[in-house]
């Protein structure tokens, strides 16, 4: 296997708008992204991810772009990007940008001319149908509740969003569109970046005679009828040769509905992305009704979802390991115990993540097990997807307590209240009104309280970024899961020629007493969340634990 630069990144996720504030306007900016370099190289990561930061009127966080060649106003000025990429390759780091080309906004100018007229030279631009019986095209749901089409009297047709109404789909059947996507992507390409995080890649190419979907399952709808379109394969095909060969970038895709039977058609390695995000553990406790119908998940479920994943990149192809980001709940909060067990949860989560065979991306906060967040109100939601939820839960009758919890449990808000800093007035982020609220507990989790204790999440992603890094078995050693039918522990070895590491983690409350043969004789403790020592065989509430085993 080929050794390159992003298999062996760790790559850090940074939600603009709530990173840092540097101008007291209670929005994260640019600037404060640069104030906050020296702490994003400490934490021994080598990349970040930023997400959308172009122009945008902010109905869906910025993934509604109207202007794709410009900062978004309340996040600086291009000199700002230009000073915080300079910045970042002065540190050695790689930038990650987040690119929106499934949809744009519909303040975007292409929209608003293609809307005029039929024959509007920008009409082919987005997807415009009649109605049909009186109503949308089809019974296409939108990721944001309601149908995926919206009228607009003007020229009484309807649009397609598969997000929200004012996130209109492209229509990458048009090689017009396409010339003007790569050439905005150019744009910044010319300005050195070093990736390409492609949003909802995965649904670019639609099935244009738009049939209605024959199933209820919103996440099967869109493994069937939203991605792996038609002419995905060459689409991204021709993005590569006319554009991305030419830049020493990487491109991740993100793929709702791609499966790992499909997953290596989009990585080729002439013709395709560099990896994908995949979703295989992001859905397994939505139901049906998608992510405010929450459903208890099952650890041997998520230990397939690694396993099957694993497999699908054996021989070629690479995939991204991540467990919570903007769009999902805090991490620590879904997968761990973020009361009794914060802590050790926390820690061996990142150690789950810094340990499996996959690029890891860490989202910004949970390097210091920051948790989720509780609304009292939806009125305190900024989110979209759970305003236009609970819209649609009042139609089932469904009361705004009984919705909270839903959202509390898997809502994006969680992963969006501002970085906590420090335990001054509102943790740091910013002078003044946050525009969101802050997460209640930000004066006993926050980084400079972290900073200095050994013992602290923080600094056990530190040691655990500085254990990947020198054990390369870690990157490029294979998976090798050891299969228990146990709900409670997840373990596998990572093995290379020279090294054999095991892997331990207690995903439960209890003291859990392994069979004798399972660690080996010699194994030797390299890390772990517990700072006692402790019968090799007993593991402890929440215990991880990484052995290096003689290579026999
Ligand atoms: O998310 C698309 C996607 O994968 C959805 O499943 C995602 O989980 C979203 O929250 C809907 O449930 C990308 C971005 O990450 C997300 O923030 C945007 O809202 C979305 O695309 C539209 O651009
Ligand atoms: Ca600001």
């Amino acid at each position: 296997m080929n050794r390159t630069w992003w298999k062996e990144a760790i790559v850090y996720q940074i939600y603009p708008r709530s990173f840092k504030d540097s101008n007291g306007d209670g929005v994260g900016d640019l600037r404060g992204i640069i104030e906050k370099l020296d702490y994003i190289k400490s934490l021994g990561v080598d990349a970040v991810w930023l997400n959308p930061i172009y122009k945008s009127p902010n109905d869906d966080g910025g993934y509604d772009i109207s202007d794709y060649y410009s900062i978004q106003p309340e996040f600086g000025y291009m000199q700002d990007f230009d000073e915080l990429l300079a910045g970042l390759h002065q540190r050695g780091l790689k930038l990650i940008m987040d690119l929106v080309l499934n949809h744009s906004s519909d303040e975007h100018p292409w929209f608003e001319e293609s809307k005029k007229a039929k024959d509007n030279p920008y009409r082919d631009y987005y997807f415009w149908r009649p109605g049909k019986d009186g109503g949308p095209p089809n019974n296409w749901p939108s990721f944001f509740g309601g149908s995926a089409w919206q009228y607009d009297e003007t020229t009484d047709e309807y649009y397609l969003h598969l997000f929200s109404r004012k996130q209109p789909d492209l229509n990458w059947e048009n090689p017009t569109l396409r010339q003007e996507l790569y050439a905005l992507m150019k744009f910044w390409l010319d300005k050195g970046v070093d990736g390409l995080r492609l949003d909802v890649i995965s649904a670019i190419s639609k099935r244009t005679d738009f049939p209605d979907t024959d199933t209820t399952d919103f996440n099967e709808t869109i493994r069937k009828y939203y991605a792996n379109g038609p002419r995905l394969k060459q689409f991204i095909a021709e993005a590569r040769q006319t554009l991305w060969r030419n830049y020493d970038v990487i491109t991740v895709g993100e793929g709702p509905g791609i499966t790992p039977q499909n997953a290596l058609d989009y990585l080729d390695e002439k013709d395709g992305l560099n990896m994908i995000f995949h979703f295989g553990h992001m859905f397994m406790d939505q139901g049906p009704g998608g992510r405010f119908d929450p459903i208890p998940w099952k650890l041997q479920d998520f230990k397939q979802v690694f396993k099957t994943w694993d497999d699908a990149f054996k021989e070629k192809g690479w995939g991204s390991v991540f467990l919570g980001n903007h769009d999902f709940p805090r991490m620590v909060s879904r997968w761990g115990d973020d009361k009794e067990y914060w802590d050790k949860s926390a820690k061996l989560l990142i150690t789950l993540l810094l340990t499996m065979r996959g690029t890891p991306f860490i989202f910004q906060g949970d390097e210091i097990g920051m948790t989720n967040t509780t609304l009292s109100s939806i009125n305190q939601s900024h989110d979209i997807e759970t305003i236009n939820g609970w819209r649609e839960a009042q139609r089932r009758g469904i009361t705004e307590s009984e919705f909270l919890v839903a959202v509390n449990y898997s809502g994006r808000d969680n992963a969006r209240t501002p970085m906590q800093w420090n335990n001054e007035n509102h943790a740091g982020f910013t002078s003044r009104a946050p525009w969101m609220e802050l997460n209640k507990n930000k004066d006993s989790i926050n980084v400079a309280s972290q900073e200095h204790d050994p013992h602290s999440i923080m600094n056990y992603f530190r040691a655990m970024t500085a254990l990947r890094k020198s054990h390369k078995v870690l990157t490029y050693g294979v998976y090798l899961p050891i299969e228990t039918n146990s709900e409670k522990i997840f373990l596998f070895f990572r093995e290379s020629e020279k090294e054999k590491l095991l892997i331990v983690l207690n995903f439960s409350a209890e003291v859990i007493i392994l069979p004798d043969h399972l660690i080996p004789e010699n194994a030797l403790p390299l890390v772990g969340n517990y700072s006692t020592s402790r019968p090799a065989s007993q593991l402890r509430p929440w215990e991880a634990v990484v052995y290096q085993c003689d290579k026999i």
